[in-house]
């Protein structure tokens, strides 16, 4: 057993249409920790900082205007192996081709658009937290 911690951001698009509720009760409903959580708003510098590594891609600047549209609910999340199973129950970034029952396939429908968001790695795990949690 690894007991881990990841990070998770439930995207300005999922607070808007009300599935903060839903997405929180899948990690319930799986067993896993709730850590720290808030809501909050990014302002420009802080979603650069968190989307870094895709500075100078086509669709950064949409994304960051994207992120910074409305508030956010960023979370620290505990369980076994919780950054690799918290991207398997994410699914992939397009939710058109995400698996069925995973958050992104059954919630939304727009690459750009995917309600939540989660670290990939235990490094991006520390460098993404920092922009929420101090
Ligand atoms: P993911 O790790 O699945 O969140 O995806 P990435 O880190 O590759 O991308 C971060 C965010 O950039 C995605 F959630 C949505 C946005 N994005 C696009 O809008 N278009 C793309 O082609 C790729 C990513």
């Amino acid at each position: 057993m690894a007991i881990q911690r990841t990070f998770v951001m439930i995207k300005p698009d999922g607070v808007r249409r009300g599935l903060i509720g839903e997405i929180i009760g899948r990690f319930e409903k799986r067993g896993m920790k709730i850590i720290q959580m808030k809501m909050d708003r990014l302002d420009r510098a802080r979603a650069e900082k968190l989307y870094a590594e895709h500075k100078g891609k086509p669709f950064f600047e949409e994304l960051v205007s994207y992120v910074t549209s409305g508030p956010v609910v960023a979370m620290i999340v505990e369980s076994d192996e919780a950054v690799s199973v918290v991207r398997r129950m994410i699914g992939s970034t397009d939710p058109k081709e995400a698996s069925p029952g995973t958050i992104r396939a059954d919630l939304a429908l727009s690459k750009s658009e995917n309600v939540i968001h989660a670290s990939d790695s235990a490094e991006k795990v520390q460098y993404e937290s920092s922009v929420f949690f101090s």
